[in-house]
């Protein structure tokens, strides 16, 4: 490595060598030295791709051998078998789990909470929707925060109407209330057409999704304490204590029927939402975009993204325990499909993009797979997935259970909204 750095450091030097003609303005580079520097480039280059395929893999063949902790199994040994083992035993002490080595706590009380329609139009959508701005504020200890959640009420369908809520932590454009910016990211029109309420809100409102500012808001204002914790909340656990400050409000506004609301997430979203959807059995369905490692993938599987890059670049995320398993996945007393399984009974969609590989749609579908055999084998629900990844755009809806793996990149689009409203028709019996 020394060796490498002086010669990186002589090719810098001679780089940077420039002859600089003032009278007629022309920049010379001391050419002789091109071909030095091409090979030191190439040098660093393949030295970064091999750097590359050891951390990230992309190769189903270098998956490591691995066991995954059993579902029917609890900490102490005794085999679950019933709904009543499940919800009161083994679902409760997964959550804990979660919470302990990957998300931290989830604090849920607090002295007081309001909600102000400070906007409103029954005419909007050319007269399809009501919208709803509402203000959230929530006080606990004398301090309050304020979030602002975004509902397009259908006014042309049935009341109360089901609802998708999403977790966004993109550009505020794709959740713009003035329908100006129309953007497949959050389909509102398409959701309304269909007869559901379209609300989202922004992660900013209750943690900012930086390194920096993530503290701003609940962390420091309402919950201090969990800043110092090892185990306490950090950014994907205030985002989805925002989503439950949502569902707060679905319970109390008479136009929506809060026994069928669906929270969804994309990528980082996605990893919040399938929390949220652990969490709080107020979700009828839990929607995972895309959400990979820390989300829906096997850890396990070391495929695409890895515990320790994601702890490396966003140690806001998760709580501080979970850096103990950065190379060290074997580790963990749990791994996602576990995650999945405390969602059971209440439905989960797990979508995936083909292209998306540092998501692992492979290990999306494994955990999704795996977890789902809570739904069978303690709740008689028919649920049994095939043992290969689903084709492309071949989506699966069983009763409970859908994942669909789009064609093309990271991302969220109509194609993923709209088999979600499929999978929720079918969930809710509608046409
Ligand atoms: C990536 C990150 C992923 C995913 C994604 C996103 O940079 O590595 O875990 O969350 O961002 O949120 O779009």
């Amino acid at each position: 490595m020394h060796a490498i750095l002086s010669i990186s450091h002589l090719a810098w030097q001679k780089f940077f060598t420039f002859e600089v003609f003032n009278s007629n303005h022309l920049l010379e580079i001391n050419m002789y030295n091109t071909a030095q520097i091409t090979f030191l480039l190439l040098l660093l280059s393949s030295l970064f791709a091999l750097y590359g395929q050891e951390e990230f893999n992309y190769d189903e063949s270098k998956v490591p051998q691995y066991s995954l902790p059993d579902p029917f199994v609890s900490q102490n040994g005794k085999l679950i078998r019933t709904p009543q083992q499940w919800e009161h035993l083994r679902r409760p002490e997964l959550v804990k789990l979660f919470e302990k080595h990957v998300y931290g706590q989830l604090p849920k009380d607090f002295d007081q909470i309001t909600f102000s329609l400070v906007n409103e139009d029954t005419q909007a959508m050319g007269g399809n929707a009501h919208l709803k701005e509402v203000d959230i504020r929530v006080e606990r200890n004398g301090k309050a925060i304020t979030m602002r959640l975004l509902l397009f009420v259908p006014q042309k369908k049935d009341k109360p109407a089901p609802v998708f809520l999403l977790i966004t932590h993109r550009d505020p454009e794709n959740i713009d209330p003035t329908r100006e910016s129309k953007i497949d990211f959050w389909p509102a029109e398409e959701m309304v057409e269909r007869g559901y309420a379209a609300a989202a809100f922004h992660v900013m409102d209750v943690s900012d999704d930086s390194k920096d500012t993530f503290t701003e808001d609940i962390l420091e204002t309402l919950y201090p304490e969990q800043l110092q914790m090892e185990d306490g909340m950090r950014g994907l656990g205030a985002w989805a204590w925002g989503a439950m400050r949502a569902m707060d409000y679905f319970e109390r506004d008479k136009d929506i029927d809060a026994s069928k609301a669906a929270v969804v997430g994309h990528s980082r979203g996605g990893k919040a939402s399938l929390w949220t959807g652990a969490q709080d059995t107020r979700w009828a369905i839990t929607v995972s975009n895309d959400s990979g490692c820390g989300g829906a993938a096997l850890s396990r599987r070391k495929f695409g993204e890895t515990i320790k890059r994601i702890n490396t670049n966003f140690p806001y995320w998760f709580t501080d325990n979970f850096n103990h398993f950065n190379d060290n996945e074997d580790a963990l007393p749990i791994d996602q499909h576990l995650l999945i399984a405390s969602i059971a009974p209440r439905a989960i969609y797990v979508a995936s993009a083909s292209e998306d590989q540092w998501a692992d749609p492979k290990g999306e579908f494994l955990s999704l797979k795996l977890g789902s055999r809570v739904y069978h084998e303690i709740y008689g629900i028919p649920i049994n997935l095939p043992d290969r990844l689903p084709e492309v755009e071949v989506p699966l809806h069983k009763p409970n259970v859908g994942h669909h793996i789009r064609e093309g990149k990271h991302n969220l689009e109509l194609y993923d909204w709209e088999r979600f409203m499929d999978f929720a028709d079918q969930l809710y019996q509608r046409k």
